[in-house]
């Protein structure tokens, strides 16, 4: 279920209200860049998500370097975006706090 590949109308609905996301032009991931005062506060946030991610069994694509951590979203699986991916970016923003 939560692994099924979501439709355009209810991506769009998603993203509608997740800040800071974009859509990627092919329609199959979604990103985000977060930029934080320093590299600690950038790799506490990254810790914490990796816990969660850990919890959903269900892992972002990203990188950092020193205060920015660069996020992409989708599922492998289903070769596309699906309600995990969507929960993984709400989990995000809410760590972040926007
Ligand atoms: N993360 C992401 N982003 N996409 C997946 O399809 C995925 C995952 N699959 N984490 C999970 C792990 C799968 O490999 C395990 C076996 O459940």
């Amino acid at each position: 279920m939560a692994r099924e590949k979501l439709g355009a109308a209810e991506v769009k609905e998603a993203l509608a209200s997740l800040e800071g996301w974009a859509l990627a032009s092919d329609g199959l991931s979604i990103a985000r860049s977060f930029v934080f005062r320093n590299f600690s506060e950038a790799f506490a946030f990254m810790t914490r998500v990796a816990m969660a991610a850990e919890k959903l069994d269900h892992h972002p694509d990203w990188s950092n370097v020193y205060k920015t951590v660069d996020v992409k979203l989708n599922t492998h699986d289903a070769g596309g975006l699906t309600e995990l991916d969507m929960k993984l970016a709400k989990r995000m923003n809410a760590y972040f706090g926007s």
